[in-house]
């Protein structure tokens, strides 16, 4: 059984670096998006409609679907249509008893009816009151409140509509300006092209739109695609003007499409909208998507991947579903560590397959190796003490062998829930302490390390940099960096970083190091899905990912693939 005392800690280590952790992940598998935000808490879908039944000239707000009373699925995304009459509209806000879930920007000129649709991610357990808010462009609203029972085995009374098959808005172009703010397209006027770049992670293109607000101090930009939200920019700086690239993956490839921004301040007082007609030259048109493959079908394709691409025979691979509200993040995720390579696959709804192969545990002349997710690693971890948090030598120290231990619990409690004689992952964890930093804003290189604390870190598997320091001076906005792998050779620079800006941070920074960071490195990605069953698609901090790990059963003979002379294949 599991101490809950444990558990208890590791769940606040897994809460606050859910938070605070600004975590970068230098890898091939980070996507080339330096400077924008995927819609995430912002992710909304609209399109104009011909069939709406409420009138033009009342504002109202109605929602469609769910109906009031109805029993949706627990975590399953839910849409909320709603329709609208009385606009023109510039927001439409949805609300989950009480707190803002989603919103859209819309500002679309002499439409006063509206119809469109919102998501509501991973609903919990129980009664919830759900209102959409419409605010006019004279800042009125109109509400509509339904509850809705979210329930442990009850089926979503939803269907999604395919992109493909929804109403595209009018193809007219235009912009509105409201109390002095303006949206411009910088890149791309109207008829004109987009040339796209091939993602080679994602295996589609993609297309940067970049885009200037300017006289009044916007909150965020949101970019649509024929009326589907595809990318927004958070102006947390609040800069005037402010310039967004916007990284938007063409959800047809290439030809004609309606781009629309819009944008407006914190006080509904000024908005800008533009929409504009363009073509993304460049790339070829997909055909429509048909929906997402179920299980079976997902399972085949990865298992024809990983021998089209690298002659691999995974009759039985390692797969998890990764729902995403954002439909071109939803994917189908495979994983494989096989002999000194690791792999993985992305089945994208729209059957768009992204891959990468690093080697493992083996020298490298490029890339960047993986560790395997099993065995015991010999990690040296070096507070470099800044000397402004009032965090002690002693208590850094204490806290690592802490953490440490609490960390191996877990793998023993895991081994032995799961009948095996042995843990598959151990942390033979080595403290040092450095004070001041031998060059404040820089990684310590290894001769510091051998001077200052006496330890040779090529006799260590990872080193790893714990700083505490108040002004953060070498990670900036970052609060934890995983840079690179395991060599089988020791270590020869710094392999985890992470941050402690204050006494109460100390207990968290382990955890940052030791199980945020050290995932990554093992190949784990912010899209696995995490736990025992791989459900939970958020960083997983409380348990790895133990399926996409091996650590888990695939081919039904009772051993975890990540311990299996031919793993994922048959008996
Ligand atoms: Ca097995």
């Amino acid at each position: 059984m599991l101490n809950p005392t444990r558990i208890h800690f590791l769940l606040i280590i897994s809460t606050i670096l859910v938070i605070s952790l600004a975590c970068n992940l230098t890898s091939n598998l980070t996507p080339p998006t330096p400077n924008y935000v995927m819609p995430t808490s912002a992710e909304a879908f609209s399109w104009a409609t011909a069939t709406i039944s409420l009138p033009a000239d009342v504002l109202a707000v109605q929602i469609t679907n769910p109906t009031g009373g109805a029993q949706v699925a627990v975590g399953k995304t839910i849409e909320v249509y709603f329709q609208a009459g009385g606009g023109p509209f510039v927001e439409f806000d949805l609300l989950v008893d009480g707190n803002q879930v989603t919103q859209i920007i819309d500002t679309i000129p002499n439409t006063p009816q509206f119809s469109g649709y919102m998501l509501w991610p991973a609903p919990t357990e129980g009664s919830h009151k759900v209102t959409v808010v419409a605010w006019t462009l004279e800042k009125q609203t109109a509400q509509a409140e339904i509850d809705v029972l979210v329930g442990e085995g009850a089926v979503a009374q939803q269907s999604t509509q395919p992109i493909s098959q929804q109403p595209t808005p009018l193809p007219t172009s235009g912009s509105v300006s409201v109390g002095g703010m303006q949206i411009q397209f910088l890149n791309v006027a109207d008829g004109g092209n987009l040339p796209a770049t091939m993602d080679e992670k994602q295996g589609k293109p993609f297309v940067t739109a970049q885009v200037e607000v300017s006289g009044a101090v916007c909150v965020a930009v949101q970019l649509q695609e024929d009326g589907v939200v595809v990318a927004s920019a958070d102006n947390t700086g609040q800069a005037s003007p402010f310039q967004a690239e916007l990284i938007w993956y063409p959800r047809r490839g290439g030809g004609e499409y309606v781009l629309f921004v819009g944008a407006g301040d914190a006080n509904k007082q000024a908005w800008a909208t533009s929409q504009i007609r363009v073509t993304v030259t460049g790339a070829p048109a997909f055909t429509p998507s048909p929906p997402p493959p179920e299980q079976q079908e997902a399972s085949q394709l990865i298992t024809q991947k990983y021998m089209e691409l690298w002659k691999l025979d995974v009759p039985y691979p390692a797969l998890r579903r990764f729902d995403s509200p954002d439909p071109a993040a939803a994917a189908w995720i495979s994983a494989a560590y096989i002999g000194g390579q690791f792999y993985t696959l992305n089945l994208f709804d729209d059957r768009h397959v992204g891959s990468s192969s690093n080697p493992m545990n083996q020298p490298v002349t490029e890339g960047n190796p993986t560790c395997r997710p099993a065995g015991t690693y010999r990690i040296l971890v070096v507070f470099v003490d800044y000397g402004n948090t009032g965090i002690s030598r002693e208590t850094a120290l204490n806290t690592l062998q802490t953490v440490t231990a609490a960390i191996n619990a877990q793998y023993v409690d895991f081994a032995k829930q799961h009948g095996l004689a042995t843990p598959i992952l151990q942390l033979q964890v080595t403290g040092a302490y450095v004070s001041p930093p031998p060059a404040p804003g820089k990684l310590i290189t290894i001769a510091q390390v051998k001077s200052l604390t006496g330890y040779d870190p090529v006799q260590f598997d990872l080193l790893a940099e714990g700083d505490l320091d108040a002004k953060n001076t070498y990670g900036g906005a970052a609060g934890g960096r995983a840079m690179y792998g395991c060599t089988g050779s020791g270590t020869q620079k710094v392999n985890l970083w992470g941050n402690a800006a204050a006494a109460y941070d100390m207990e968290y920074l382990p955890g940052t190091l030791l199980i945020h960071e050290l995932d990554h490195l093992m190949g784990w990605a912010h899209d696995w899905p995490c736990g025992p069953e791989g459900s939970r698609p958020e960083v997983c901090n409380e348990e790895p990912p133990y399926l996409l790990f091996g650590w888990l059963d695939t081919n039904g003979d009772g051993v975890p693939e990540i311990l299996a002379p031919n793993p994922y294949m048959a008996k």
